[in-house]
């Protein structure tokens, strides 16, 4: 098998009550699981099994016929997972500092407004996809919304944090109350980590 779904670096009940422990252990394990094991069953055997998952988002347009869909849904699945895992930790929220809230400041005129902006995306998006925060080319941060599992790195934009709005990433605890996840959800980003991607995305 060549892709795997990365273990948590906490526990599945380490951000309750924010995000609840069975929402969790479902998303990480069955639907991350389900596109990791996909992502597999289409790769294995094709010279595409030992690209990395970034590569696979990034070019999944030049993949053959046969595995194109695949690679994009499930390829953008595990993608994405992945980097929503690392964005968030227990005992984290409030803002950024340091360079990226510069960049908030100087570009999408400062923390809350950037909130509302990304809120706003987020509750704007039918049915399932993600709200983004990422890094065009040009180095300036981009506010978006995409579809499914598609990602801003098809774009060839750098996705710095994503908010899964998926129902399954919410509707144990949440029902259909994207709103509150999205409260909830600011409250357990691990802006340190964020800034780290911006940094080197920069650079
Ligand atoms: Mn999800």
């Amino acid at each position: 098998m060549s892709f795997t779904v990365p273990d948590l670096r906490y526990s599945f009940e380490a951000l309750e009550p924010h995000i609840d422990a069975e929402t969790m252990r479902i998303h990480h394990d069955k639907h991350h699981g389900a596109y990791v094991a996909n992502l597999n069953k289409a790769l294995d055997g094709t010279e595409y099994a030992s690209w990395g998952p970034d590569a696979i988002v990034r070019d999944w347009s030049k993949l053959p016929e046969a595995v194109k869909t695949a690679a994009r849904n499930n390829g953008g699945g595990h993608y994405n997972h992945t980097l929503l895992w690392e964005s968030m930790a227990p005992g984290t929220g409030g803002s950024p500092s340091g360079s990226l809230a510069s960049a908030i400041e100087r570009e999408l005129g400062g923390f809350e407004s950037f909130k509302g902006e990304l809120t706003k995306s987020a509750l704007g998006r039918f049915g399932s996809g993600w709200a983004w925060l990422s890094l065009g080319m040009d180095k300036k941060l981009v506010v978006e919304s995409t579809p499914n599992q598609d990602s801003p790195l098809s774009e060839n934009r750098i996705p710095l944090l994503g908010i899964d709005v998926w129902e399954h990433a919410y509707y144990l605890k949440y029902q259909n109350r994207r709103a509150d996840y999205l409260e909830a959800f600011f409250k357990v980003i691990d802006w340190k980590e964020i800034a780290k991607r911006f940094e080197k995305a920069m650079s």
